[in-house]
């Protein structure tokens, strides 16, 4: 008994119980967004280091759910977040219950570290950036200081610089992505030999691990996760129920003040009509 004491106010006194609770914070949380088929689930795989995700070439979208995998990397718990393609416009009409986009709150609660945005090389489309957009819709704009553009089929550097490649694109739209992420950038060959991949695994963590130091450990949250948090009582279904339910009714509000916003430029455009006739 007096043992245990002693034992719990050295605890106390050296801050083991901070120490402890910092440990149980070692846990980073990946979330792959993109268009379907820019490799999201092979680049899952590649940071596994296993088959983990269902990773195929295919006409149609492969991923249907979001799916979790875990891994230790250092002295890191990460979990990976594999999704299929969430935040384009387009899921609007496939996921009209917001069921699945709720399934991806839950999992990746209380917010991810890191947002991998996977996009192929040589392959940044309106719909890769229509994606981006729809994942800052989703989580905010400030989500774009948790992201890191992960581009896929790294063979076809042939070599040369990353870096360089994203510097001398033609491409404005993609240049301007890398530069509103921060610069944060990395390429996978997730075909290549196992002691590359691990090296091409190595130089993302580096950015997530950055990334975690500069928001001092916090994940990227908001009011929705919070929410999320509130649930912990609640079974699973009426747990993704209310999360869809508060998505369902924020996505109500967007349209409204779309639609309101539309109304004024149509009415200020009438009355200026008017002053132009009347003059
Ligand atoms: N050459 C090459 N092929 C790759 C690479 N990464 C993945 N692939 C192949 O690309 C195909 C599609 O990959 P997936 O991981 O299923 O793509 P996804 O983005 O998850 O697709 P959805 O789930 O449909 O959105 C698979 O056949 C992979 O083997 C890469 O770096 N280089
Ligand atoms: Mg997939």
């Amino acid at each position: 008994m007096g043992g245990r004491k002693v034992a719990r106010d050295e605890e106390n006194a050296y801050g083991f119980q901070e120490f402890r609770s910092a440990l149980q914070e070692s846990r980073l949380r990946l979330l792959l967004a993109g268009r379907s088929g820019t490799r999201k689930s092979a680049t899952g795989n590649s940071i596994l280091q296993r088959k983990h995700f269902l990773s195929r070439l295919a006409a149609t979208a492969v991923t249907r759910s979001c799916a979790t995998g875990s891994c230790r990397w250092a002295s890191w718990d990460v979990e990976v977040l594999d999704t299929p393609d969430l935040f384009s416009p387009e899921v609007a009409q496939a996921d009209p219950g917001f069921e699945e986009r709720g399934r991806c709150y839950l999992l990746s609660a209380p917010g991810p570290h890191a947002v991998l945005l996977v996009t192929q090389l040589g392959r940044f489309t309106a719909q890769d950036l229509r994606a981006w957009r729809g994942v800052k819709a989703f989580f905010g704009a400030g989500i774009a200081a948790r992201a890191v553009v992960v581009f896929t089929r790294r063979e076809d550097l042939e070599g040369g610089s990353l870096q360089q490649y994203v510097r001398d694109t033609d491409n404005r739209a993609l240049r301007e992505l890398v530069a509103e992420c921060g610069g944060r950038c990395c390429a996978f060959d997730n075909r290549a030999a196992d002691g590359e991949r691990e090296a091409q695994v190595g130089e993302l963590m580096k950015l997530v691990e950055e990334l975690e130091r500069d928001h001092g450990g916090a994940p990227s949250t908001n009011d929705l996760y919070h929410v999320a948090q509130t649930l912990g009582g609640l079974s699973r279904k009426e747990r993704l129920h209310r999360v869809a339910e508060r998505l369902a009714a924020g996505r109500a509000v967007a349209v409204a003040h779309g639609w309101c916003k539309l109304g004024l430029a149509a009415l200020l455009g009438a009355l200026f009509l008017l002053y132009l006739l009347c003059r």
